[in-house]
């Protein structure tokens, strides 16, 4: 059975008293999720990992960051490595995000590098991937989350199987455009056929999920997607109310 989670993008957001604010609510409404079949997985900047690892205490979330670097250590300005983002509590890490591909011009094979540093840190990379609407709309879209999966998976080679895939829509994102539901389960499955041509198991245990205008009244429909084993949520991840009812849905 694969593992199902909902992950919190917080992207440039949050500061000291958001934050306090912030987990003092998720505790509250999380109260019983423990017993919950999903990982609910934070992923603020890297700044404020120690405050909110402070402040968790056995409250049932977990820590990711939003990026790392592809290098462990040296001169590398405003980097922070996959060993820190650990020390800071982080078991997951964001990798490959459309806005750093885009803005920081992340290539598919820096991507790649920065999947394996973060598996060799013993972080799981959740690898984003996904289309422009021109290239939906050309029909390149299966062509191109193909080699963005492709060159993570070359360069990990016997590692696949540790790997989380997120599938964002890059005319999703913080558009309030969202796929149907039915568009988000056809590229899963599509997903999951690429990951097939690897292993067979890996297919079946990698989780795939799902992120763009994600908010809690379509999160329902889309987690009961056969292919769909979780959601990245940004926007909506930012206000308590919508965040716990996306947590509690199923
Ligand atoms: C996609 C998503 C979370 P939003 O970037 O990563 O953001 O939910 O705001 O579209």
């Amino acid at each position: 059975m694969r593992n199902r989670l909902i992950v919190a993008n917080w992207k440039l957001n949050g500061n000291w008293a958001f934050n306090e604010m912030m987990i003092s609510e998720l505790s509250a409404g999380l109260g019983g999720v423990q017993s919950h079949d999903h990982e609910i997985i934070l992923c603020p900047p890297a700044i404020y990992l120690q405050q909110l690892n402070g402040l968790m205490g056995d409250i049932p979330l977990l820590l990711g960051g939003q990026d790392l670097s592809e290098h462990f250590f040296g001169a590398y300005t405003g980097e922070v490595s996959g060993q820190m983002l650990k020390e800071l509590g982080c078991r997951y890490t964001l990798v490959g995000h459309s806005e750093r591909r885009a803005r920081h011009q992340e290539s598919n094979e820096l991507v790649a590098l920065k999947a394996k540093a973060a598996l060799a840190c013993g972080l799981i990379p959740i690898i984003c991937v996904g289309e422009t609407l021109e290239e939906r709309e050309s029909g390149k879209m299966n062509a191109v989350i193909q080699r963005q999966i492709q060159s993570v998976m070359e360069c990990l080679e016997d590692d696949i199987s540790q790997v989380v895939i997120a599938y964002e829509p890059i005319w999703a994102i913080g558009t309030g455009l969202t796929a149907k539901v039915e568009q988000a389960q056809e590229v899963h499955e599509f997903i999951r056929g690429v990951l097939r041509e690897y292993s067979e198991l890996s297919a079946q245990k990698i989780s795939v999920i799902y992120g763009g205008s994600v908010k809690a009244a379509n999160a329902p429909i889309l987690l009961e997607m056969p292919d769909i084993d979780g959601l990245l949520v940004g926007g909506a991840s930012l206000l308590s109310s919508e965040f716990l009812a996306i947590c509690l849905s199923s």
